[in-house]
């Protein structure tokens, strides 16, 4: 009986050691920036060993790195279950919680770890950073109720802005964006110069017009001998998006483009890749399509960076002026009645026609679920049928989805974005479901390439063109994120998986 016991006790030791090597591996992966590998590792421990924190906690992490918001708060959240006195997990439940915008949620753990670790000065900032939060939206909540919203734009004089004589940069002509303003002031954002606010004000006034008066979903159709290029997510890379222009040539009525959300965030330069798409937009309405991602929102440029950019660039009021241009952003695309393109996917039911996006009244946030929130929002999966999203938002979409729903609508494929591929594009289900992405060594550290596709008219077969990115740690990376906790690639003692 002892001895048998023993042996019990020892294998499980084996097994313990064996599963305290996997996660010694996955923090290497984790170290080298490598997530995928790192939450393969940490997944094969927890199989040896399902009842240690710790593994959750640092997967919980690795799932916060790749965005998988979802996944990151089901960890934390069982490495609480497992060891209720474990701090991290409080911090990891807090940091997702944040992410998915449920700031009260995340206050609450913020106590606690504040409670138990009164000297821990980073925990108290976030803390205060997170209460300050809670603090604002329950005021907005507050006057949003007795105030009927008004735009920014009645409060604007613009025709009375003056523009300083000692300002060299690029004017909007009579008013009207030229294809010489574009051009001088794509050079004055590389010499990282900043507009005049007029004539930033101007493009967003005149952008809100022509935007406004788009369907929520675009029809186009493509002559035989035209082609259009679709672009995926630039986030704030300006010198990039300059490289897709350079190598597929300046926007024109002959070299359309469709952008495809998420322009900004992340990226220091969401400024500068945002004004130069309204601009081409104004020159091109017809020609240049821009749709509207999940960062096009004010939850993620609260939380991702463009609020800040624009306050520290410009104003509160620009930014204000910035989120309802973004809520006239056109939700789909369909070209040629064949291809659809969204910036996320397909929907947590079947059934949805085209008929049903073209109805979407979407001058708003998005809401928590629905038709909107999935086509800003979903993913593919390879198994069939539909799971919970790793993001904590909208689904994820099986073959078998995307089949029924070209079925219906008599489409050939979708073409969707908002996913990092190493490829900067990936072919999935069948060849039904193609992802794009546009910025190359994403967030610089993925070091992913990205892609842009052509589609002509003649036949609608994509073409992949790939691209890397350019040296952009020459350039000052200037992070304008006030939630440090979960967007900063900073590692330290709090972050680090142990
Ligand atoms: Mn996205």
């Amino acid at each position: 009986m002892v001895r048998g016991s023993d042996n019990g006790s020892e294998k499980m030791a084996e097994g313990d050691n064996s599963a305290e090597l996997l996660k010694e591996k996955a923090n290497q992966y984790f170290k080298e920036k490598d997530y995928e590998n790192a939450i393969k590792y940490y997944s094969e421990a927890l199989e040896l060993n399902p009842t240690n924190a710790i593994y959750y906690s640092n997967r919980s992490l690795a799932y916060l790195r790749t965005e998988c918001y979802g996944y990151a708060l089901a960890d934390a959240t069982k490495a609480l279950e497992i060891d209720k006195n474990y701090i991290k997990g409080y911090y990891r439940r807090a940091t997702s919680n944040m992410a998915l915008g449920k700031f009260k949620a995340a206050l609450k753990d913020y106590e606690t770890v504040v409670r138990v670790r009164p000297n821990d000065k980073d925990a108290r900032m976030k803390y205060q950073e997170c209460n300050k939060i809670v603090k604002q939206k329950a005021f907005e909540r507050a006057i949003a109720s007795d105030e009927t919203k008004k735009s920014v734009v009645d409060s604007l004089d613009i025709e009375n802005m003056t523009i300083e004589d000692d300002y060299a940069g690029p004017k909007l002509e009579n008013g009207k964006v030229t294809l010489a303003f574009m051009k001088e002031m794509m050079d004055w954002f590389e010499d990282q110069k900043k507009l005049h606010r007029k004539c930033a004000y101007q493009i967003l006034v005149q952008v809100k017009e022509v935007l406004s008066k788009l369907p929520s979903l675009i029809e186009i159709a493509l002559k035989e001998t035209e082609k259009i290029t679709i672009c995926g997510d630039t986030h704030g890379q300006y010198y990039d998006l300059l490289n897709i222009f350079k190598l597929n040539g300046l926007p024109s009525e002959t070299n359309p483009y469709l952008f495809n959300g998420d322009f900004v965030d992340r990226g220091s330069f969401s400024l500068e890749v945002i004004l130069t798409l309204f601009g081409f937009k104004l020159l091109y309405p017809d020609n240049f399509h821009l749709l509207r991602g999940n960062h096009e929102t004010d939850n993620m440029n609260q939380m991702y960076g463009f609020e800040g950019e624009i306050k520290a660039k410009y104003t509160a009021q620009m930014f204000q002026l910035f989120s309802e241009v973004f809520q006239w952003l056109p939700l789909a695309q369909c070209i040629n009645n064949k291809v659809l393109v969204m910036h996320g996917g397909l929907f947590s039911e079947d059934g949805v026609t085209l008929e049903d996006l073209r109805k979407i009244e979407r001058n708003r946030q998005p809401p928590d679920s629905g038709p909107m929130c999935d086509l800003l929002w979903s993913d593919p999966q390879p198994q069939n049928g539909r799971s919970i999203s790793k993001r904590g938002v909208s689904c994820q979409f099986g073959p078998d989805v995307t089949e029924r729903f070209l079925n219906q609508n008599k489409l050939d494929f979708i073409v969707r974005s908002h996913e990092v591929k190493a490829e900067g594009y990936e072919v999935t289900h069948s060849g039904k479901c193609i992802t794009v992405f546009s910025a190359p060594n994403y967030c610089d550290q993925m070091g992913n390439k990205g892609a842009y596709i052509h589609l002509r008219g003649s036949d609608l077969k994509p073409e992949f063109h790939q691209f890397t990115a350019v040296v952009s740690f020459l350039f000052v990376s200037l992070v304008f994120c006030p939630l440090s906790l979960v967007c900063s690639q900073k590692i330290n003692s709090v972050l680090f998986p142990h």
